[in-house]
């Protein structure tokens, strides 16, 4: 062991976020060395500027083979963002987004690491890269205020992919508004060639709100400390690796998948579904010790790197295999691989791949009408105040997107449910007869023995955990979409039938 136990580790840093000053520099000031360190040591080395990517991108790989001296510009800036359509949430980030900046250096190098907090932030953030071996893994020479700066220097001695953190107090807070990323550390001959490199993170996100509840959402601490995420997202929003922002390949090529974990507390189960990795480099260490690997496991605080081949076309969606975070959470991505089709590999319709696909596409297909439609309800408030028919409109719009996700899964995306045990509610003359019912459905649950178009059914439905305006929407959208013509449900017509339902 070349570092300290993690525990004492944490233990330093808490420590140190309480009670040191804050190192760095003012405006204006000219910058001091708090002491030499190893920089007279390194005089020698070429200097270089390390060359910093946005997710999903990585870092051309390090083509020289003697060590240089390399300085990394890293900047924390605090933003507000797009968590999912509809949903934003203040993260904090190293370089914008997340994860932070993908950072790639060789073993060996000598790295001059310089943090800078952007004025703007409210917040002192630090580092801990568990590619350092130092105290704190830098942490503690890294404390930064407010627009203020910290440089400290390490060598890298271990190749690996190694996950890098924010470790100020209280550090779940820090990660889970995320403030985490991956430092490469090129083994000393380089990692062997592939066609295509990406950078892919997983971490929660503890909203106060459920997921989906729209509009700034705020961190829960009380959801963090019992592990209880509303959000499990893969490179930091739900979405951020669909439809067009998709990861692309070319029928033939090899892909690497840089794999991190933030957390700050989930394991992830990271499966390809329709791949098999034909290479794993466990724990993101430095040996691919694995073949032949259908899911891998990341530890929170750790990463693994998959390679494997793409032999035939169509879309490949990454997941947490713990699936629930994929299905409800928000923990899934795609791979987009075009070429020509390869039939002895395989030949047959992707059922898992281009449903999961065109429910997350129709969901942000949904969204952008939605925005189109609330730009068109500002315009006509201004122009005539005839509204009620848009207003139905834009209701019809979110509640597709309630729609998509949760109801589909039983009653079918095309409302036809499923013969004898889900019934249609395309055309349904029970959901037709009686909107009171229908809500108390929805929020209630509904059991026993029902007629629906004079078929008889006896399932049990189970309440779903939606707002008012949800479940509004959500009935509007099914008595107005697939032909029906069943009038709407308002917020108030929920708020009465929960009243009623107490
Ligand atoms: C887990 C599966 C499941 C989900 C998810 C689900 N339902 Fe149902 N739903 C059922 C079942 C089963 C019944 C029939 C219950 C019975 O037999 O008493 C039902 C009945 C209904 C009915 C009344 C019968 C009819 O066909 O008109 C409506 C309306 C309805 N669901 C709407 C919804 C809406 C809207 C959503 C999403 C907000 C939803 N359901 C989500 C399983 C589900
Ligand atoms: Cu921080």
């Amino acid at each position: 062991m070349k570092t300290p136990p993690r525990l004492l580790r944490s233990a330093v840093l808490l420590l140190l976020a309480t009670t040191s000053g804050l190192p760095g520099l003012t405006a204006g000031e000219a910058p001091v060395l708090a002491r030499p360190g190893a920089r007279p040591l390194a005089a020698n080395l070429p200097v270089e500027t390390a060359v910093l990517t946005e997710a999903p991108a990585v870092p051309p790989p390090i083509t020289r083979r003697t060590p240089a001296k390399v300085i990394v510009n890293l900047e924390v800036r605090e933003v507000v963002k797009r968590l999912a359509d509809g949903v934003e949430y203040t993260f904090w980030t190293y370089g914008g987004n997340v994860p932070g900046s993908c950072i790639r250096v060789r073993e060996g190098d000598f790295v001059e690491f310089h943090l800078n907090n952007h004025p703007t932030s409210k917040m002192p953030h630090n580092i801990d890269l568990h590619a350092v071996t130092g105290p704190g893994g830098g942490a503690a020479s890294s404390f930064t205020a407010p627009g203020h700066t910290s440089q400290f220097s390490f060598t890298a001695l271990n190749p690996g992919t190694y996950v890098y953190h924010c470790a100020t107090a209280p550090v779940p807070m820090h990660i889970g508004n995320g403030m985490y990323g991956l430092i490469i550390v090129d083994p000393k001959d380089g990692l062997p060639p592939v066609d295509r490199e990406y950078y892919v993170m997983q971490g929660e996100i503890y909203t106060a709100g459920r997921y989906g509840e729209p509009g700034l959402q705020n961190f829960d601490p009380m959801k963090a400390e019992d592990e209880r995420p509303s959000y499990v997202v893969l490179n930091g929003s739900v979405g951020a690796l669909v439809g067009d922002r998709a990861l692309q390949a070319n029928v033939g090529e090899t892909v690497r998948i840089f794999f991190g974990v933030g957390g700050p507390n989930l394991t992830s189960s990271f499966h390809v579904i329709g791949e098999i990795f034909d290479r794993v480099y466990p724990e993101g260490g430095s040996v691919a010790s694995q073949h032949n690997v259908q899911t891998t496991m990341v530890p929170s605080g750790g990463s693994a790197v998959v390679e494997f081949k793409v032999e035939v076309p169509g879309t490949f969606i990454l997941v947490d295999h713990s699936l629930s975070r994929a299905f409800n959470k928000g923990a899934l991505g795609m791979l987009k691989v075009t070429g020509p089709e390869n039939m002895l590999t395989y030949s047959g319709k992707e059922v898992d791949a281009v449903y999961i696909g065109q429910a997350s596409e129709a969901g942000s297909a949904a969204s952008k009408r939605e925005a189109e439609l609330i730009a068109r309800r500002e315009q006509a408030i201004a122009a005539n105040p005839q509204i009620g028919t848009i207003t139905q409109e834009i209701q019809q719009e979110r509640g597709k997107k309630v729609f998509l996700t949760s109801c589909f899964a039983c009653h079918m995306a095309n409302g036809e449910g499923l013969p004898g045990v889900f019934p249609p509610i395309a055309g349904s003359d029970f959901l037709k007869a009686d909107k009171d019912r229908a809500i108390k459905a929805v929020i209630k649950g509904l059991s026993g023995p029902i007629t629906v178009n004079g078929k008889p059914y006896n399932n049990m439905m189970p309440p779903l955990e939606f707002t008012d305006d949800q479940v509004a929407d959500v009935l509007t959208y099914v008595m107005n979409e697939w032909g029906n013509r069943f009038g709407s449900v308002s917020t108030a017509d929920v708020k009465r039938v929960r009243a009623e339902n107490k």
